[in-house]
């Protein structure tokens, strides 16, 4: 059984950029199994869309867009959501970015209309981020977008509405790391160069932190009714089991149906994170890779190093074929703009499933026990969908399958069938698609891979 004590990044769903700064304090955690419930009835009704959804949007936004990676002139290391403890920045010197926050581009609806044409099904935004900084209208503290900001707007409220309008799950990103409240302190307490991860739990004060996020979750709970928390930094020092448990429980106790990640620690939760990384053949149980498209979470100027639109598809095939769900994020800049690579990317992704959503949206992972050739299988009753990624330069393609194949066609052409003899498929000799063309195959019964 994995235990904390035996964390990897993946395992430990870590960002390997930020594994340095938490894994190894991560590890002096009790070692406790690190086990996702097993599934029940409840647990199967309350997935059940997020099962079907698969692709979902992460947004990383926060006051960390102002500087955008960069702190007096200088580039700090990424990502650009930990510029206050890379940049060793003093909170008198980092809370005032709030008054500098005016992001009178934003327009919830264009960012839904993105995210609907992306194909994406559920949209997951940071609520607060490690910073300690609400990005909703909290009454818990005034370190918020609308009291502490000239915009004085909640963006959670507007993108709450429109996801709605545009048949979207909404869902909120929330750190248990603070590095602004007073429960919390620095793991290098500096009035000039303060190092904030990992941070402790001050000794006495879980209760009283614990409470503060019972309030803002009521809020979030109550005001905004996320489909789903995507909880984070759960490495605090002093962070118990307890804890953890008293979180999931409150949520569960005030909506049942709210979908909870692994992220609360001590194998609370519905499902596991593994971040940066697909899981090679996937894992037990409910599972998302989340995955920047270029290097950071939050938005970064200099961060032009964005994955190609192939590589995104690919990615998206990869987890669903794997049984899990693909959640990729955008870091929107200061203005409230979604930084056009990222659109880019995201409308052409949108494009690949407009054709082939069929073979992602509500399927299973891929029903054989090898590694495909020509490249991925996800499945649904009665049909197998090949996602073939190395187009046979023969045009004949072996599959490794004891069923009958009823009929076989091209996801872009169903109204012509391929010719077949036993498992092998005969394909034309261009791929209808660069990236990933499905080839469908109509089976007698249950998969029965060879
Ligand atoms: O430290 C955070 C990081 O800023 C980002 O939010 C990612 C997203 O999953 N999670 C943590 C790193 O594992």
């Amino acid at each position: 059984m994995l235990t904390l004590a035996s964390c990897t990044a993946q395992h430990c769903n870590l960002n390997p950029s930020t594994e340095s700064d938490a894994v190894g304090d991560r590890l002096s955690l009790p070692a406790v199994p690190m086990v996702i419930a097993p599934s029940t009835s409840e647990k199967d009704a309350k997935m059940a869309w997020w099962r079907q959804a698969k692709f979902g949007m992460f947004i990383h936004w926060g006051i960390y867009a102002v500087p955008g990676g960069e702190w007096k002139g200088k580039d700090v290391r990424g990502p650009g959501e930990w510029i206050q403890t890379r940049g060793r920045i003093p909170g008198d010197q980092y809370d005032p970015l709030a008054a500098q926050f005016d992001p009178v581009d934003f327009n919830a609806d264009q960012w839904a209309s993105i995210a609907q044409a992306a194909g994406v099904k559920y949209i997951v935004i940071t609520s607060k981020h490690h910073d300690g900084f609400c990005m909703f209208d909290t009454h818990a503290t005034n370190f918020n977008i609308v009291a502490a900001t000239p915009w004085h707007q909640d963006p959670l409220a507007q993108l709450d509405v429109a996801c709605r309008l545009h048949d979207i799950h909404f869902c909120t990103y929330y750190s248990i790391m603070d590095w602004h409240t007073p429960d919390q302190s620095p793991k290098i307490p500096s009035a000039t160069a303060p190092e904030f991860s990992p941070t402790n739990m001050v000794p006495g004060k879980n209760d009283a932190y614990v409470a503060y996020m019972k309030t803002e979750l009521g809020e979030l709970i109550t005001g905004y009714h996320p489909s789903l928390i995507w909880f984070d930094g759960g490495w605090v020092h002093g962070w118990t089991a307890a804890d953890a448990r008293s979180i999931y429980d409150y949520i569960h106790g005030l909506d049942p149906s709210i979908i909870v990640n692994n992220r609360l620690l001590y194998g609370v939760g519905d499902y596991g994170t593994p971040e940066q990384k697909i899981p090679n053949g996937g894992m037990k149980g409910d599972w998302e890779t989340c995955m920047t498209i270029n290097g950071t979470w939050g938005y970064m100027s200099r961060d032009k190093d964005f994955k190609s639109a192939s590589t995104l598809i690919t990615n998206l095939i990869k987890c669903v074929s794997g049984g899990g769900n693909y959640l990729l994020n955008v870091g929107p800049d200061a203005l409230g703009r979604i930084p056009e690579p990222e659109v880019e990317r995201l409308l052409a992704i949108g494009a690949w499933l407009k054709v082939n959503g069929d073979a992602i949206y509500g399927t299973t992972g891929s029903p054989f026990n090898q590694v495909l050739p020509f490249g991925y299988a996800t499945q649904k009753p009665g049909k197998i969908f090949l996602e073939v990624t190395q187009w046979p330069a023969n045009g004949i393609l072996h599959v490794p399958l004891g069923n009958t194949i009823e009929n076989a066609y091209l996801m872009a052409d169903p109204d012509n069938s391929l010719q077949t003899k036993g498992s092998t498929i005969y394909l034309p000799a261009k791929a209808p698609d660069p990236v990933a063309s499905v080839v469908v195959l109509q089976i007698d019964g249950a998969p029965k891979p060879l």
